[in-house]
């Protein structure tokens, strides 16, 4: 996260850390966030290939304030039960189309989330119900600070972004065809403000009538914080129908 601030979990508590794990390590790829007690959402390009979707070589982390360090006391450890990837996800033309994944998650006791102070579910927005363009969400991630840094935050960062008309971010200036109608774009006034690498898969929340939803994924940019190059996110609203296929949860109705 460029231009924001050191955040506690208790503040994002559905924000997740997924990590990769290698013969000898664990290393952080990418954020998710929490939907249900067994389901982490998060973007499909944090598993780039077919290979890597191996549930085996992952595990996540929720109620993480820190990259590198443990709280036993806040932190939930879980293993992959499966991955599944949106089956229209388009890495091929630069711009991620699609770029959505559930992750179920068990603990080594077949458990799933326990409901914490420091863990908790994100509500989903009604389908195709977006918020007006202007509108001031959160960023959340365990990304880098600057572009230029080749290190991710060791703290959960936290930053306030607006949501940025559809026609401004398509228009040539911005990214033109490469914005799709499964993608949005937010950012700060003054080009200060952005998520950055180490960010994917991390949430854009917004708050209506005093609760938190989930309406962004975190997804891709031209690098961080670049003038007439804002972050670009998955419209989560899109993909009701689709998560309460894979997930068995109710979906819920735009009323
Ligand atoms: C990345 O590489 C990345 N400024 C994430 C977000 C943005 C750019 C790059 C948006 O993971």
């Amino acid at each position: 996260i460029v231009g924001g601030k050191v955040t506690a979990i208790e503040s994002q508590p559905w924000t997740g850390a997924i990590f990769q794990r290698s013969r000898t390590s664990e290393f952080f790829t990418c954020g998710g966030s929490l939907i249900a007690s067994c389901w982490l959402v998060t973007a499909a390009h944090c598993f780039p290939n077919g290979a890597s979707t191996d549930p085996n070589r992952y595990s996540i982390f929720l109620g993480k304030g820190a990259i590198n360090e443990t709280d036993s006391r806040k932190e939930q450890k879980f293993q992959v039960e499966k991955i599944i990837i949106h089956p229209a996800f388009d890495d091929s033309q630069g711009n991620y189309n699609n770029d959505i994944a559930l992750v179920k998650m068990r603990s080594r006791s077949g458990q799933c989330a326990v409901e914490s102070r420091a863990v908790k579910t994100v509500c989903l927005p009604p389908q195709n119900r977006m918020l007006p363009a202007g509108s001031t969400c959160e960023i959340v991630g365990y990304g880098r600070e600057r572009e230029s840094l080749w290190y991710y935050s060791n703290y959960l960062r936290e930053a306030r972004v607006q949501l940025l008309p559809q026609s401004v971010c398509s228009s040539e200036q911005y990214y033109g065809t490469m914005l799709t109608g499964n993608m949005f774009c937010a950012g700060g006034s003054d080009w200060t403000v952005d998520s950055c690498k180490g960010d994917s898969g991390g949430p854009l929340v917004c708050e209506v009538d005093h609760r938190m939803y989930l309406f962004g994924i975190v997804s891709w940019g031209e690098g961080c914080a670049r003038k007439y190059r804002p972050g670009v996110y998955t419209k989560v609203t899109n993909y009701n129908q689709w998560i309460a296929e894979q997930t068995g949860m109710q979906a819920m109705a735009a009323g």
